[in-house]
């Protein structure tokens, strides 16, 4: 997949704020720092579109980018940083009710975890959020740069199983690092955009 152009289109805080554009488009999911934004960046080829962090927490808006003038990809707020008060997890939760319920060009979601992590508990539940909406989910396993080579198949294994992936969603493999599965997350991508 050849980028020509990638565009931030807006920073949404809620529903009126999401382009009105019929054009398909795939959200990212994860919990917060996992790599979201990088994998973003990574496959677009573009150092800094996604804002990116070391303070976890920072994305509180859904970042709307234009690619190619063909999808958009939505980069979604974190879950899981501890340091989150009640009043902003509600807001977190009417935020994602808001979008995954009703988003019509919603046509996928990329779930990023951490390769090297069992799934927690955020992870389970947001997976089986996003399956209750009938949504494909590809599950990113990112930060791959980090483990040796054998311990791949196992750690892939044992995501699968501990999220209890249906058979049709892929899993795939990733380092925004190294750019590694790059082309499977594509091809994946583009098959659901129907593009
Ligand atoms: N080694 C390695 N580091 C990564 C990879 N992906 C992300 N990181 C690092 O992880 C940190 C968090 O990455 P972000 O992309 O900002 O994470 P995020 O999920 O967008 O974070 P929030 O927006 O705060 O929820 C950064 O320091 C990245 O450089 C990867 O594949 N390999
Ligand atoms: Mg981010």
């Amino acid at each position: 997949m050849k980028v020509n152009s990638a565009d931030i289109v807006i920073s949404a805080a809620s529903k009126k704020q999401y382009p009105k554009t019929p054009i398909p488009e795939i959200a990212l999911a994860g919990r917060s720092n996992v790599g979201k934004s990088s994998f973003i960046n990574r496959m677009i080829q573009r150092k800094n579109l996604a804002r990116t962090s070391s303070k976890p927490g920072k994305t509180q808006t859904l970042n709307f980018y234009i690619i190619n003038d063909k999808f958009h990809f939505v980069d979604v707020p974190g879950y899981g940083y501890a340091k989150v008060s009640k009043k902003e997890r509600a807001k977190w939760g009417e935020m994602m009710e808001e979008y995954f319920a009703e988003r019509e060009q919603l046509k996928a979601t990329a779930l990023i975890i951490d390769i090297r992590h069992k799934p927690t508990e955020d992870d389970q539940l947001m997976y089986d959020y996003l399956k209750h909406f009938e949504l494909p989910v590809m599950v990113i396993a990112t930060k791959l740069d980090k483990i040796k080579k054998g311990q791949r198949k196992k750690q892939l294994k044992m995501i699968f199983d501990v999220l209890e992936m249906e058979e049709e969603d892929a899993l795939i493999p990733f380092s925004s690092e190294t750019g590694e599965g790059k082309d499977v997350a594509w091809r994946t991508m583009l098959s659901h955009l129907n593009l």
